[in-house]
């Protein structure tokens, strides 16, 4: 069978190689009987869209941010908590480890099998009118963010006016001035072209959440333990492939838009820092999460 997957990024970006590194692997391993196919660039919908379609097992999979997944499951916000990982290092080490074991497999009560985190870098902050240099220059900016109440709560704490948006039609509202700016990583800002609209980039790195593949729950069930084992290995091999596409695609991008004639600024960070307390006291309340967040904390 060919399973379908859905992506909203490019063909050759490194979500999307990921997992038609997967589909290789499992064509392989089951003699040519199952593959995957990648339907990028949104075409099967945006990802609030295409996580209700695996919900319901009318796609079979979807690779998404953990952003659209935290109004779902809550322990997906653990890893997209501001300022939570100290490092990339500290970031890969916490989801291979048990945390990120536990998020991926807390999604299973709402029909999702979580197979594999995968890079996002840090995500920052960009303008289209001016520079932001710190937190007081955030201070009634209408930015888009991503399709949770996380996310609209993190950039409130940051004093501007948050728009949550899919993806898909943030490069429209950023020309047309619906919104101000927008936050992303490198390699997002560089193939959406926001940087084109866009050009002051400032080094906020206020999160690293991280991106997710899922599976339904409902097409999992249907696969013989055999085809499991064999989807779950394909999942856990496209892991450093991907990231070693990641740290090269990071570093392309953030040179591409810089060429293109994008503004890198420096902030002060701490600004932003010490504004994000509210932000764990509204989402961090459980002591399950407050435990995760520890526990991510004291991951050296
Ligand atoms: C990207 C991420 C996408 C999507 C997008 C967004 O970094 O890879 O899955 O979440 O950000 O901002 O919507």
């Amino acid at each position: 069978k060919e399973y379908r997957s859905a992506d909203v990024h490019p063909e050759d970006y490194p979500t999307v190689m990921a997992v038609k590194f997967m589909s290789d692997y499992i064509k392989q391993k089951t003699g040519g009987k199952d593959s995957i196919k990648v339907y990028t660039g949104n075409q099967l919908g945006g990802e609030k869209d295409t996580i209700e379609q695996v919900k319901i097992g009318a796609l079979d999979l979807v690779r998404i941010n953990v952003a659209p997944m935290n109004n779902i499951c809550p322990e997906t916000m653990v890893p997209t908590m501001p300022f939570l990982f100290k490092s990339k290092e500290h970031m890969r080490k916490v989801l291979d480890g048990p945390v990120g074991d536990e998020i991926l497999k807390a999604c299973a009560a709402q029909g999702f099998v979580g197979l594999a985190f995968y890079d996002s870098g840090s995500r920052s902050l960009y303008t289209v009118k001016k520079p932001v240099k710190s937190l007081a220059d955030a201070k009634g900016l209408k930015i888009r963010v991503q399709q949770s109440d996380l996310w609209v709560s993190l950039l409130q704490a940051m004093g501007a006016n948050a728009t949550p948006m899919p993806y898909g039609e943030v490069y429209t509202a950023l020309k047309t001035g619906l919104v101000d700016g927008a936050e992303n990583n490198w390699p997002s800002y560089d193939t959406s072209k926001h940087h084109e609209v866009a050009k002051f980039y400032s080094q906020t790195e206020h999160s690293m959440a991280p991106e997710m593949l899922l599976m339904s729950k409902k097409i999992w069930d249907t696969l013989t333990p055999d085809e499991q084992k064999i989807f779950q290995a394909a999942a856990k091999e496209s892991v450093p492939y991907m990231r070693k596409l990641w740290d090269e695609k990071e570093k392309k991008s953030y040179d591409l838009v810089v060429k293109a004639g994008a503004q890198v600024i420096d902030v002060d960070k701490k600004s932003f820092q010490d504004a994000m307390k509210p932000v764990y006291d509204k989402f961090i309340v459980d002591a399950k999460l407050k435990d995760m967040v520890k526990r991510v904390q004291e991951t050296k």
